[in-house]
């Protein structure tokens, strides 16, 4: 498939898809979406790949919904049309991880998408924000209930009543992105961090990914089970005896994904 919105590259083990509508600050529209959903898919079902950087310009990872697509909208056409489900979730479907390489503004349904990623790196010059009450509507993928689990429920309600921005330096405060990088150096530390996760065995990350997702959707008691049934599967794969062997034999591990 070609693509227009968005640009899809591969990095050895690393697959990069850089957002790309400039003239409209990466605004998401239906086009954007299909062309993230296949090319997310793509890079699941692709045996090389085994992590996922998402990142769109220096000035703005995405700043949210098309609102020039949205704005004639009827409760019908947006009840009953795809636009609304349109691969919004399909990012919480991939089961590699995904990691938001994020400079500039995450507006929106730009800061929901980011916050759809494992973790989110963040370009010193960074703004984080849920300004959709300013437009009469309120966050619709998933704003409202994954800003309170990442950085509390005064904040949420902060962000998403007042639509204020926060920096990056208040992000990484209030626990949004993992880390803060100079903006000129943003892509370079996101895809180092994505080949030293694909240097680890895939079978395993994809273990801990679902496992700290679980987190989310679980009690305490239930997750620390799965956790512990997951560990206990770890040792029915070819890279943990390799993992450990290496660390005895005091030697970088080969993991072979099996
Ligand atoms: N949609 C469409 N076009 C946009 C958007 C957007 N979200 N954001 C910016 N643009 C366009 C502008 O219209 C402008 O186009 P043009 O040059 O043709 O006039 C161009 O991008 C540049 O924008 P600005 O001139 O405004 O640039 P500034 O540097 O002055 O300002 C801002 C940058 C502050 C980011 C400003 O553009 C802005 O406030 N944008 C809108 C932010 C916003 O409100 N985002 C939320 C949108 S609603 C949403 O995301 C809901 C998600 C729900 C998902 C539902 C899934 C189920």
């Amino acid at each position: 498939m070609e693509f227009e919105c968005i640009l899809v590259e591969t990095k050895e083990k690393v697959g990069l898809i850089t957002l790309n509508r400039p003239k409209a600050l990466n605004a998401l529209n239906d086009q954007l979406m299909n062309e993230l959903g296949v090319a997310l898919k793509a890079f699941e079902h692709n045996d090389t790949i085994q992590c996922i950087v998402i990142t769109g310009s220096q000035k703005a990872f995405a700043a949210g919904a098309d609102i020039a697509a949205m704005a004639n909208y009827s409760f019908m056409d947006a009840y009953k049309g795809d636009y609304i489900t349109r691969n919004w979730e399909t990012i919480r479907q991939i089961r590699k991880p995904v990691i938001a390489a994020v400079a500039g503004y995450a507006l929106g349904g730009g800061c929901e998408l980011a916050m759809m990623c494992d973790f989110i790196i963040a370009a010193d010059n960074a703004k984080f924000g849920q300004p959709e009450v300013k437009l009469g509507t309120l966050p619709g993928a998933g704003g409202t209930q994954r800003l309170p689990r990442a950085i509390s429920k005064a904040k949420a309600m902060d962000m998403c009543l007042t639509a204020r921005m926060m920096d990056a330096e208040e992000a990484e405060r209030a626990g949004l992105v993992s880390r803060i990088v100079p903006a000129d150096m943003l892509l370079e530390e996101a895809l180092s961090a994505a080949a030293t996760i694909a240097s680890m065995s895939l079978p395993v990350i994809m273990m801990i990914k679902e496992s700290v997702n679980r987190a989310y959707e679980t009690t305490l008691s239930e997750g620390v089970h799965f956790e512990r049934r997951l560990f206990h599967s770890s040792f029915g794969t070819e890279d943990q005896k390799e993992g450990m062997k290496a660390f005895l034999e005091k030697r970088t591990p080969e993991f072979k994904n099996q």
